[in-house]
Protein backbone atom coordinates (compact mmCIF):
# COMPACT_ATOMS: atom_id res chain seq x y z
CA UNK A 1 0.00 0.00 0.00
CA UNK A 2 1.37 3.38 -0.81
CA UNK A 3 2.19 5.01 2.31
CA UNK A 4 0.14 8.68 2.36
CA UNK A 5 1.34 11.93 4.81
CA UNK A 6 -0.35 12.00 8.14
CA UNK A 7 -0.14 15.05 10.20
CA UNK A 8 -0.05 12.43 13.11
CA UNK A 9 0.58 8.64 13.80
CA UNK A 10 -2.93 8.83 15.64
CA UNK A 11 -4.65 10.41 11.81
CA UNK A 12 -2.59 7.82 9.88
CA UNK A 13 -4.07 5.12 12.29
CA UNK A 14 -7.85 5.67 11.75
CA UNK A 15 -7.11 6.23 8.17
CA UNK A 16 -5.40 2.67 8.12
CA UNK A 17 -8.54 1.47 10.16
CA UNK A 18 -10.76 2.72 7.96
CA UNK A 19 -9.13 1.41 4.67
CA UNK A 20 -8.64 -2.14 6.03
CA UNK A 21 -12.13 -2.51 7.51
CA UNK A 22 -10.31 -2.86 10.84
CA UNK A 23 -11.10 -2.11 14.39
CA UNK A 24 -8.77 -2.03 17.24
CA UNK A 25 -9.72 -3.23 20.49
CA UNK A 26 -7.24 -2.15 23.62
CA UNK A 27 -7.47 -3.59 27.03
CA UNK A 28 -7.69 -1.29 30.33
CA UNK A 29 -3.72 -1.55 30.78
CA UNK A 30 -2.60 -0.37 27.29
CA UNK A 31 -0.21 2.84 27.31
CA UNK A 32 -3.10 6.03 27.03
CA UNK A 33 -2.35 6.45 23.07
CA UNK A 34 -3.71 3.04 22.35
CA UNK A 35 -6.34 3.35 24.69
CA UNK A 36 -7.21 6.91 22.76
CA UNK A 37 -7.47 5.35 19.31
CA UNK A 38 -9.44 2.45 20.29
CA UNK A 39 -12.75 1.40 19.01
CA UNK A 40 -13.45 0.13 22.70
CA UNK A 41 -11.14 0.20 25.50
CA UNK A 42 -11.99 -2.65 28.43
CA UNK A 43 -11.40 -5.57 30.05
CA UNK A 44 -11.21 -8.82 28.55
CA UNK A 45 -14.66 -9.92 28.86
CA UNK A 46 -16.16 -7.12 27.23
CA UNK A 47 -13.91 -6.83 24.37
CA UNK A 48 -14.27 -10.71 23.48
CA UNK A 49 -18.25 -9.37 23.40
CA UNK A 50 -17.17 -7.11 21.25
CA UNK A 51 -15.15 -8.84 18.94
CA UNK A 52 -17.78 -11.53 18.63
CA UNK A 53 -20.43 -9.31 17.21
CA UNK A 54 -18.14 -6.79 15.34
CA UNK A 55 -19.17 -6.97 11.10
CA UNK A 56 -15.33 -5.27 10.76
CA UNK A 57 -12.77 -7.78 8.79
CA UNK A 58 -9.67 -7.24 10.91
CA UNK A 59 -9.71 -7.01 14.74
CA UNK A 60 -6.52 -5.51 15.89
CA UNK A 61 -6.20 -6.62 19.48
CA UNK A 62 -3.87 -4.48 21.33
CA UNK A 63 -3.53 -6.31 25.17
CA UNK A 64 -1.73 -9.62 25.18
CA UNK A 65 -1.64 -12.67 23.27
CA UNK A 66 -4.34 -14.69 24.88
CA UNK A 67 -7.26 -12.13 24.69
CA UNK A 68 -6.22 -12.36 20.69
CA UNK A 69 -6.20 -16.15 20.98
CA UNK A 70 -9.61 -15.80 22.52
CA UNK A 71 -10.89 -13.72 19.61
CA UNK A 72 -9.95 -15.80 17.39
CA UNK A 73 -11.81 -18.91 18.57
CA UNK A 74 -14.77 -16.48 18.70
CA UNK A 75 -14.43 -14.69 15.23
CA UNK A 76 -12.86 -17.96 13.17
CA UNK A 77 -13.62 -16.26 10.08
CA UNK A 78 -11.49 -13.05 10.75
CA UNK A 79 -8.46 -11.78 10.36
CA UNK A 80 -6.83 -11.34 14.62
CA UNK A 81 -3.50 -9.16 14.38
CA UNK A 82 -1.54 -7.98 17.24
CA UNK A 83 0.79 -5.11 17.21
CA UNK A 84 3.73 -7.34 19.11
CA UNK A 85 4.00 -11.47 18.88
CA UNK A 86 5.65 -11.36 22.39
CA UNK A 87 3.12 -9.19 24.21
CA UNK A 88 2.81 -12.79 26.57
CA UNK A 89 1.37 -12.88 29.97
CA UNK A 90 3.34 -14.21 33.46
CA UNK A 91 0.23 -15.89 34.67
CA UNK A 92 -0.90 -17.18 31.35
CA UNK A 93 2.52 -19.10 31.33
CA UNK A 94 2.39 -20.63 35.01
CA UNK A 95 0.36 -23.25 33.55
CA UNK A 96 0.83 -25.59 31.01
CA UNK A 97 -2.07 -28.08 29.22
CA UNK A 98 0.52 -30.98 30.15
CA UNK A 99 0.45 -29.99 34.03
CA UNK A 100 -3.31 -29.10 33.90
CA UNK A 101 -3.87 -32.78 32.14
CA UNK A 102 -2.07 -34.10 35.34
CA UNK A 103 -3.67 -32.19 37.83
CA UNK A 104 -7.25 -33.18 36.17
CA UNK A 105 -6.26 -37.40 36.35
CA UNK A 106 -5.55 -36.91 40.00
CA UNK A 107 -8.90 -35.21 40.75
CA UNK A 108 -11.41 -37.36 38.50
CA UNK A 109 -14.82 -35.98 38.11
CA UNK A 110 -13.64 -32.08 39.09
CA UNK A 111 -15.08 -28.93 37.47
CA UNK A 112 -12.57 -27.01 35.48
CA UNK A 113 -12.55 -23.34 35.85
CA UNK A 114 -9.67 -21.36 34.34
CA UNK A 115 -8.95 -17.35 34.42
CA UNK A 116 -9.16 -15.89 31.19
CA UNK A 117 -5.68 -15.52 31.15
CA UNK A 118 -4.76 -18.95 29.85
CA UNK A 119 -3.27 -19.98 27.05
CA UNK A 120 -5.87 -21.51 24.11
CA UNK A 121 -4.15 -25.14 24.46
CA UNK A 122 -5.27 -24.91 28.63
CA UNK A 123 -8.67 -23.45 27.75
CA UNK A 124 -9.39 -25.91 26.02
CA UNK A 125 -8.99 -28.58 28.36
CA UNK A 126 -11.33 -26.59 30.75
CA UNK A 127 -15.04 -27.01 31.78
CA UNK A 128 -15.53 -23.29 32.49
CA UNK A 129 -13.18 -19.99 32.00
CA UNK A 130 -14.05 -16.59 33.81
CA UNK A 131 -12.86 -13.05 34.11
CA UNK A 132 -11.99 -11.33 37.48
CA UNK A 133 -15.77 -9.83 36.93
CA UNK A 134 -17.59 -13.14 36.74
CA UNK A 135 -15.48 -15.69 38.47
CA UNK A 136 -17.79 -15.73 41.29
CA UNK A 137 -20.73 -16.18 39.33
CA UNK A 138 -19.18 -18.92 37.40
CA UNK A 139 -18.42 -20.91 40.48
CA UNK A 140 -21.62 -20.42 41.94
CA UNK A 141 -23.18 -21.98 38.41
CA UNK A 142 -21.69 -25.27 39.55
CA UNK A 143 -23.35 -27.60 41.22
CA UNK A 144 -22.41 -28.18 45.31
CA UNK A 145 -21.06 -31.74 45.11
CA UNK A 146 -18.72 -31.44 42.19
CA UNK A 147 -14.88 -30.79 43.46
CA UNK A 148 -13.42 -27.27 41.62
CA UNK A 149 -9.98 -27.09 39.98
CA UNK A 150 -9.20 -23.04 40.18
CA UNK A 151 -6.55 -22.23 37.63
CA UNK A 152 -4.14 -20.31 37.40
CA UNK A 153 -4.74 -17.38 39.60
CA UNK A 154 -3.87 -18.38 43.40
CA UNK A 155 -4.93 -14.68 44.84
CA UNK A 156 -8.60 -14.84 42.77
CA UNK A 157 -9.11 -18.18 43.52
CA UNK A 158 -9.02 -17.24 47.10
CA UNK A 159 -11.34 -14.78 46.83
CA UNK A 160 -13.90 -16.71 45.07
CA UNK A 161 -13.33 -19.28 47.98
CA UNK A 162 -13.87 -16.67 50.17
CA UNK A 163 -17.38 -14.94 48.37
CA UNK A 164 -18.63 -18.59 47.38
CA UNK A 165 -17.61 -20.89 50.74
CA UNK A 166 -16.91 -23.52 47.95
CA UNK A 167 -14.35 -25.90 48.67
CA UNK A 168 -11.90 -25.17 45.63
CA UNK A 169 -8.37 -26.65 44.78
CA UNK A 170 -5.99 -23.83 43.89
CA UNK A 171 -3.31 -23.19 41.72
CA UNK A 172 -0.12 -21.76 42.76
CA UNK A 173 0.16 -19.44 39.38
CA UNK A 174 0.25 -15.58 40.15
CA UNK A 175 0.79 -12.25 38.13
CA UNK A 176 4.30 -11.32 38.46
CA UNK A 177 2.90 -7.56 38.10
CA UNK A 178 0.30 -7.59 40.47
CA UNK A 179 2.80 -9.46 43.31
CA UNK A 180 4.47 -5.96 43.10
CA UNK A 181 1.47 -4.54 45.20
CA UNK A 182 2.97 -5.15 48.62
CA UNK A 183 1.19 -4.84 51.81
CA UNK A 184 3.28 -2.56 53.43
CA UNK A 185 2.60 -0.04 50.58
CA UNK A 186 -0.98 -0.46 51.06
CA UNK A 187 -0.84 0.87 54.77
CA UNK A 188 0.91 3.17 54.08
CA UNK A 189 -1.03 5.12 51.42
CA UNK A 190 -4.23 4.48 53.28
CA UNK A 191 -2.22 6.47 56.33
CA UNK A 192 -1.54 9.41 53.92
CA UNK A 193 -4.86 9.67 51.95
CA UNK A 194 -7.17 8.58 54.96
CA UNK A 195 -10.38 10.35 53.00
CA UNK A 196 -9.40 7.62 49.58
CA UNK A 197 -11.62 5.04 48.63
CA UNK A 198 -8.97 1.73 48.35
CA UNK A 199 -10.26 -0.23 45.16
CA UNK A 200 -8.07 -3.86 44.90
CA UNK A 201 -8.15 -6.30 42.06
CA UNK A 202 -8.15 -9.78 42.97
CA UNK A 203 -5.22 -10.80 41.38
CA UNK A 204 -3.21 -8.48 43.38
CA UNK A 205 -0.75 -11.13 45.18
CA UNK A 206 -1.59 -8.61 48.79
CA UNK A 207 -4.78 -9.65 48.76
CA UNK A 208 -4.65 -12.21 51.77
CA UNK A 209 -3.26 -9.70 53.79
CA UNK A 210 -5.03 -6.40 52.74
CA UNK A 211 -8.16 -7.96 51.80
CA UNK A 212 -10.14 -6.33 55.20
CA UNK A 213 -8.76 -2.92 54.31
CA UNK A 214 -10.27 -2.57 50.54
CA UNK A 215 -13.27 -0.98 50.38
CA UNK A 216 -14.02 -2.80 47.02
CA UNK A 217 -12.69 -6.13 45.60
CA UNK A 218 -13.14 -5.57 41.50
CA UNK A 219 -12.42 -6.36 37.86
CA UNK A 220 -10.33 -3.39 35.98
CA UNK A 221 -14.26 -2.61 34.19
CA UNK A 222 -15.66 -3.20 37.70
CA UNK A 223 -12.92 -0.44 38.76
CA UNK A 224 -14.08 1.60 36.15
CA UNK A 225 -17.66 1.76 36.80
CA UNK A 226 -17.34 1.83 40.47
CA UNK A 227 -15.37 5.25 40.38
CA UNK A 228 -18.39 7.15 37.85
CA UNK A 229 -20.58 6.05 40.46
CA UNK A 230 -18.87 6.88 43.59
CA UNK A 231 -19.58 10.27 45.64
CA UNK A 232 -15.21 10.26 46.71
CA UNK A 233 -13.10 12.12 45.06
CA UNK A 234 -10.20 10.54 45.49
CA UNK A 235 -9.15 6.73 45.12
CA UNK A 236 -6.03 4.11 45.79
CA UNK A 237 -5.96 1.93 43.02
CA UNK A 238 -4.60 -1.31 43.05
CA UNK A 239 -4.08 -3.03 40.24
CA UNK A 240 -1.76 -2.21 36.46
CA UNK A 241 -1.20 1.17 36.12
CA UNK A 242 -2.09 1.45 32.53
CA UNK A 243 -6.08 1.63 34.22
CA UNK A 244 -5.36 5.42 35.32
CA UNK A 245 -5.17 6.76 32.24
CA UNK A 246 -9.26 5.64 31.57
CA UNK A 247 -9.61 6.74 35.45
CA UNK A 248 -8.33 10.59 34.56
CA UNK A 249 -9.85 10.82 31.45
CA UNK A 250 -13.28 9.16 32.19
CA UNK A 251 -13.30 11.46 35.90
CA UNK A 252 -10.92 14.67 35.57
CA UNK A 253 -11.93 15.94 38.67
CA UNK A 254 -10.96 12.98 40.70
CA UNK A 255 -7.36 12.32 41.78
CA UNK A 256 -6.26 8.35 42.07
CA UNK A 257 -2.76 7.08 43.37
CA UNK A 258 -1.74 3.47 42.55
CA UNK A 259 -0.82 1.46 44.68
CA UNK A 260 2.47 0.84 43.55
CA UNK A 261 3.93 2.83 40.84
CA UNK A 262 6.23 -0.12 39.25
CA UNK A 263 2.72 -2.26 38.47
CA UNK A 264 3.59 -1.86 35.15
CA UNK A 265 3.25 -4.59 32.89
CA UNK A 266 6.00 -5.02 30.29
CA UNK A 267 4.19 -7.85 28.18
CA UNK A 268 1.32 -4.63 27.78
CA UNK A 269 3.12 -2.09 27.22
CA UNK A 270 4.66 -4.22 24.64
CA UNK A 271 2.62 -2.28 22.27
CA UNK A 272 3.06 0.84 21.01
CA UNK A 273 1.26 3.50 18.90
CA UNK A 274 4.20 2.88 15.95
CA UNK A 275 3.71 -0.95 16.20
CA UNK A 276 -0.09 -0.53 15.68
CA UNK A 277 0.06 1.27 12.47
CA UNK A 278 2.38 -0.85 10.98
CA UNK A 279 0.21 -3.96 11.82
CA UNK A 280 -2.48 -2.15 10.36
CA UNK A 281 -0.58 -1.18 6.93
CA UNK A 282 1.22 -4.66 6.57
CA UNK A 283 -1.46 -6.44 8.44
CA UNK A 284 0.84 -8.03 10.68
CA UNK A 285 0.80 -9.82 13.25
CA UNK A 286 -1.88 -12.75 12.70
CA UNK A 287 -2.73 -15.01 15.44
CA UNK A 288 -5.21 -17.72 14.20
CA UNK A 289 -5.87 -20.94 17.19
CA UNK A 290 -6.05 -23.91 15.06
CA UNK A 291 -9.53 -25.29 14.38
CA UNK A 292 -9.21 -28.09 16.24
CA UNK A 293 -8.38 -26.64 19.21
CA UNK A 294 -10.83 -23.40 18.82
CA UNK A 295 -13.46 -26.06 18.85
CA UNK A 296 -12.57 -27.50 21.81
CA UNK A 297 -12.02 -23.76 23.34
CA UNK A 298 -14.81 -22.41 22.56
CA UNK A 299 -17.77 -23.76 25.33
CA UNK A 300 -15.39 -22.69 28.21
CA UNK A 301 -15.81 -19.51 26.66
CA UNK A 302 -18.98 -19.24 26.07
CA UNK A 303 -19.73 -20.43 29.31
CA UNK A 304 -18.02 -17.50 30.62
CA UNK A 305 -19.33 -14.83 27.92
CA UNK A 306 -23.23 -15.91 29.37
CA UNK A 307 -22.87 -15.07 32.89
CA UNK A 308 -21.89 -11.18 32.84
O1 LIG B 1 -10.15 -9.80 32.49
C1 LIG B 1 -9.30 -8.95 32.27
O2 LIG B 1 -9.34 -8.18 31.35
C2 LIG B 1 -8.15 -8.87 33.18
C3 LIG B 1 -6.96 -9.61 32.83
C4 LIG B 1 -8.25 -8.13 34.25
C5 LIG B 1 -9.46 -7.36 34.56
O3 LIG B 1 -9.91 -7.41 35.68
O4 LIG B 1 -9.99 -6.68 33.71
Amino acid sequence: MAKALYATLEEEILSLKKERNAIILAHNYQVGEIQDVADLCADSLRLAQYAAKTDAKVILFCGVHFMAETASILCPDKMVLVPDLEAGCSLANMVSPQALQKWKEEHPGAVVVAYVNTSAAVKALSDYCCTSSNAVKVVQSIPEDKEILFIPDFFLGRYVQAQTGRKIHLWPGYCTIHARIKSEDIFKLRQEHPQAEFLMHPECGCLTGTMHLADRILSTEGIVNYVKESPAQEFIIATETGILHRLQKDNPAKIFYPAAKNAVCEHMKRNTLEKVSDSLEKLQYEVKVPKELADKARLPIERMMALV
